[in-house]
């Protein structure tokens, strides 16, 4: 079998980057070891602090923030951090470093208290000159490198460095993440969706119109019956769409206008639009590509739908008649 430190070299991966893509894997083989303690270590209490999000942190993201950003420091190839656990981007000493990082330590965490999967989400981007938060405000396009750790009955490491989507297994007795999937791929069609459908009466009209057609099946317009899932974990939803095609929806609504979506662009959309768009599927706002917006500010929500390609295109074009 072929070890990630085989396949980065196989990849001609500069060593800076091999160097910090080792540091996330070790960041994620810590993450795993410190959440597997569950409630023997307080892991599913919330703490009394709030994040940047507004949302309640757990000591456990507190924690899994902790451990990536010692790894990452110890890299030395990073120059700044942008945290879902932290208001402010984080400036090394590594000033001339040619990586930043964006990260959430660990997505999908309220999934904790219900010993539920969870993942960390990585998004490398090329040092700017600057060391202010308008460096980290790249489009995703612009991404080097994204990777999630998958914290399920295995522990994963899903990667792109720009040449296809990736999974490497965790050998518990080795503690080396061994490639066991290349080159994914998501079929274009699909016959399964994962959306929030509580928020059913917020979606604009071409998200209801999409999820309607679905769920009236063979009859409907679509001539076939279609299958949901929704797990609340970014993580185990894409991670199901790369191993076994579909689309995940978690678009605008108007349950809380002023938020345009829920999940954040630099640390959840863009990696994960980079390793879907690499496996050859797609992913929107509603209004552009995901990868091709220009951010505004670190912690931005965007709208994303993403997954199978010719299930995206539909709703695309769903979303420009209903603004035509
Ligand atoms: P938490 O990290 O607060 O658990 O949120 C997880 C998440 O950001 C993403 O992983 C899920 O897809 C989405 O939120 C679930 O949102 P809902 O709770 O509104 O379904």
């Amino acid at each position: 079998m072929t070890d990630l430190t085989q396949w980065l070299q196989q990849q001609a991966v500069t060593p800076a980057l091999q160097q910090l893509i080792l540091a996330l894997a070790e960041a994620g083989k810590d993450i795993a070891a410190l959440i597997a303690q569950g409630g023997l270590q307080g892991v599913t209490e919330k703490s009394s602090t709030i994040n940047v999000q507004g949302e309640t942190q757990m000591q456990v993201d507190i924690q899994s923030h902790a451990l990536a950003m010692d790894h990452i420091t110890e890299s030395q190839v990073v120059a700044g951090v942008v945290s879902e656990e932290a208001e402010q981007a984080i400036w090394l000493a590594t000033a001339d470093a040619p990586y930043l990082v964006c990260m959430d330590p660990l997505d999908g965490s309220s999934n904790l208290a219900i010993n539920g999967v969870v993942g960390s989400i990585f998004s490398i981007l090329p040092a700017q000159a600057m060391q202010e938060d308008t460096a980290f405000l790249q489009p995703g396009a612009q991404q080097i490198a994204a990777a999630y750790v998958m914290y399920g009955p295995a522990t994963l490491l899903v990667l792109t460095v720009g040449r296809g989507s990736h999974v490497f297994t965790l050998d518990p007795a080795l503690r080396k993440f061994q490639l066991t999937a290349a080159d994914l791929s998501i079929a274009p069609d699909t016959s399964e969706f994962a959306i929030n459908a509580s928020n059913q009466r917020y979606w604009q009209p071409a998200v209801q119109r999409y999820v309607a057609e679905c769920v009236a099946g063979l009859a409907g317009p679509r001539g076939r019956d279609f299958n949901m899932r929704w797990c609340a974990s970014m993580v185990m939803d894409v991670h199901r769409i790369l191993s076994r095609g579909g689309v995940f929806l978690y678009p605008r609504d108007h349950k809380q206008p002023a938020k345009a979506g829920r999940l954040r662009l630099l640390y959840e959309a863009n990696p994960m639009s980079l390793l879907v768009t690499q496996a050859g599927g797609a992913s929107i706002t509603g209004e552009t590509d995901v990868l091709a917006l220009v951010p505004t500010h670190i912690h931005q929500r965007v709208p994303v739908m993403l997954g199978a390609k010719q299930e995206i295109d539909l709703i695309a074009h769903y979303h420009q008649q209903s603004q035509a």
